[in-house]
């Protein structure tokens, strides 16, 4: 305990960037990128008594996903975000909402500062990030994803990922690559919870394509068309039975207000680094709880900060529905981190310590480490 109290200032007197890179145990397939190599940046904010709050860029390295990538978030951390905290100073990490107000987009460079601040601030104060959030589960809901790799080999996968206990599988579709896939791992797995990511590749004069899906249960289809069709989200939500749930198409909490003006969809995919941190995913979050949309935490075949991160933010109530949330072992040969996270029976068990609960693995981070940059404060 560092006899700090809220108010009084954090004192972050350093942040340092790492630059990692690692492969993926096996590339992660969709109809706009094959991923198998994973960059990011790793953020360690440190107060004048060495305490230290972990936070990291989840950004690609090219901008398949969303307009950010990891050089973006680099040049936008240095140069940008870093020397407003500096100018400013911080006494609580919610003085971050206003002031990142004043820097346009950008939302993954925002993200990773903020999760480091936001860490840094529940080990000041000796407590688990998830009871500042106001976080009540014990265990959070976890389900896997399943890359778009051919009928069999996704049936395959799925079921390996049965067996190792995940209870949720979620697949990447595409145009023509959608209805029989679909329709095989149904016919595989007659109860599973499963659904469907499109990563937008449809349009609206789809619908009747896409209404075809109806019929196998789905628990939702996720991001079937543009990042900005929210109008035809509506329209495609009252052509289909399978419930929509937006992932690129929510950014903002603006965005979350139009969704719910219009009824784009019914469920929504929350990521932390996507919306541009802890201060706006709690809006977004208590806007989808007073208007009655279903919630869940996304991936982004993240390391195990990120991970860590996403277990806080699953713990509030409203996460109903299990999240892209896997076991580091998912993804990675050895994560970063110094306590793996393990998926058993379909769910993550919170972590009890300070802050997101977990810290760096010094020498994983070593062997991935390709550039350190520190900037006192
Ligand atoms: O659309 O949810 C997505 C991964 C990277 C970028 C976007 C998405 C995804 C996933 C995988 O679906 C989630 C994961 O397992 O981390
Ligand atoms: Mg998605």
């Amino acid at each position: 305990m560092n006899g700090r109290k809220a108010g009084s200032g954090m004192n972050i007197k350093r942040i340092k960037l790492h630059l990692i890179t690692m492969p993926l145990k096996s590339p992660f397939n969709t109809h706009l990128q094959k991923v198998e190599r994973r960059e990011g940046i790793i953020i360690e904010a440190v107060d004048r008594d060495g305490v230290t709050g972990l936070g990291e860029v989840v950004a690609f390295s090219t901008p398949w996903y969303t307009e950010e990538t990891v050089k973006t978030c680099y040049h936008m951390l240095k140069d940008v975000l870093i020397p407003l905290i500096e100018s400013h100073g911080l006494a609580h990490p919610r003085e971050l909402g206003m002031m990142f107000q004043s820097v346009r987009g950008n939302a993954m460079a925002k993200a990773s500062l903020e999760m480091a601040i936001w860490d840094l601030y529940a080990r000041q104060l000796d407590t688990p990030l998830w009871n500042l959030l106001g976080g009540t589960r014990r265990s959070v809901l976890a389900g896997a994803v399943v890359g778009a790799n051919g009928t069999q080999a996704m049936i395959d996968q799925a079921k390996g990922l049965l067996e190792e206990g995940y209870e949720r599988i979620k697949v990447k579709i595409s145009k023509g690559e959608d209805i029989e896939i679909v329709r095989a791992l149904r016919a595989a797995f007659p109860s599973l919870a499963l659904l469907a990511d499109a990563n937008s590749a449809y349009g609206l004069q789809d619908a009747d394509h896409l209404k075809e899906l109806d019929e196998f249960g789905l628990e939702m289809i996720e991001q079937p068309l543009g990042v900005d069709d929210l109008v035809e989200h509506s329209i495609l939500q009252g052509r289909i039975n399978t419930p929509i749930c937006l992932d690129e198409s929510i950014v903002t909490p603006h965005d979350m207000k139009s969704a719910i003006h219009l009824n784009s969809c019914g469920v929504v995919n929350l990521k932390l680094g996507r919306v541009g941190g802890y201060n706006p995913a709690l809006e977004i979050y208590q806007l989808c709880q007073d208007n009655g949309i279903k919630l869940w935490c996304g991936g982004m075949i993240e390391f195990g900060v990120s991970r860590a991160h996403n277990i806080c933010l699953a713990t509030l109530d409203g996460f109903s529905i299990p999240g892209d949330i896997s076991s580091s072992s998912k993804y990675w040969e050895e994560d970063i981190i110094d306590t793996p996270i393990v998926v058993e029976k379909g769910s993550v068990q919170r972590f009890e310590k300070p802050g997101i609960g977990v810290g760096l693995n010094e020498k994983r981070m070593n062997e991935v480490t390709s550039f350190t940059e520190e900037f006192s404060l």
